[in-house]
């Protein structure tokens, strides 16, 4: 950090057909409208080879997000305004843009995070054949994309905001949340460490006694420790690379997913 561009791997996750026509009729209408392409919530990650443990997406309820015309893929990437103009100044490949006019992006709708919560999607190599857009408070708007995929195995911020929504009836019913788009998701092992289990957020989370969302030093401690240990100790547990190291796999991993239109790449 601070030593030049970071570069984040863009997840695309596809929005599904609407399940509640009244909540999301401006998603409904935009899927209606955009001409049979695909929309994706964006999330920037620095982990794609954790995506097989993705159980929901999450936004900030209060964030304000576009749906943005993306010319060199013909797909809509849902995303921040901010991240948007990023996106439109920088290279999809071969010398392309992402966009066709260098620095302009064109936006077909906007939507608040409330707006998104809810949405039914289809998550690349997730175990799970749907997952659900979910709240998390603590996104910051002005990094990466302001959407988060939640891989609450290995991230302890995604595992302990899943857990307070799991076991707080009020708290997922404030969002309009059902219980189907939120108790069904159980965590899903992917990466084994040594003394960390195959569950290192969690086994993290516990033993720092982490209570809340609210505890952010323990979190900051959970987190660099589960990053670290995932990418030195780690050993992958499911998908093609099973038995593999983290750290050998890890490139493989998101050049496939890239090559496969899954991905791409984005740089702040
Ligand atoms: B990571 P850095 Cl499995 N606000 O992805 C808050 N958090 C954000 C964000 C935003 N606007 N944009 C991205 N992030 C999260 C996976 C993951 C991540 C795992 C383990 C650790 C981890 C699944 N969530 O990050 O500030 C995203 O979560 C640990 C740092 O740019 C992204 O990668 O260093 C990471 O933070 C980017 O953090």
């Amino acid at each position: 950090e601070g030593v030049g561009p970071q570069e984040y791997v863009l997840i695309k996750i596809k929005v599904l057909p609407v399940e509640d026509e009244t909540r999301h009729a401006k998603m409904k209408k935009l899927l209606d409208t955009c001409g049979g392409k695909s929309v994706y919530l964006v999330p920037a990650t620095l982990r794609p080879e954790t995506m097989y443990g993705q159980t929901n997406c999450f936004v900030l309820p209060t964030g304000e997000y576009g749906a943005y015309q993306v010319d060199a893929t013909n797909e809509v990437f849902i995303m921040s305004a901010r991240s948007a103009r990023g996106l439109s100044c920088q290279v999809y490949k071969d010398n392309q843009g992402y966009t066709n006019e260098f620095g302009k992006i064109t936006c077909l709708e906007t939507f608040s995070g409330d707006e998104l919560l809810g949405l039914p999607l289809k998550a690349p190599m997730a175990k799970y054949d749907k997952v659900y857009t979910l709240p998390l408070l603590s996104i910051s708007m002005s990094k990466g994309t302001g959407v988060v995929t939640s891989v609450p195995s290995d991230a302890p911020d995604d595992y302990v905001a899943l857990q307070e929504l799991q076991n707080k009836e009020a708290f997922r019913a404030k969002f309009g949340l059902t219980d189907e788009m939120v108790v069904p998701f159980e965590v899903v092992p992917i990466i084994k460490i040594e003394g960390y289990g195959d569950a290192s957020a969690v086994f993290m989370c516990n033993k720092l006694k982490i209570k809340s969302s609210g505890d952010k030093a323990k979190l900051t401690k959970a987190k660099d420790e589960t990053y670290l240990k995932g990418f030195t100790m780690g050993i992958m547990q499911v998908g093609k690379y099973a038995g593999k190291k983290v750290s050998d796999v890890k490139p493989i991993i998101k050049q496939e997913m890239i090559d496969s239109g899954d991905a791409c790449l984005y740089f702040e």
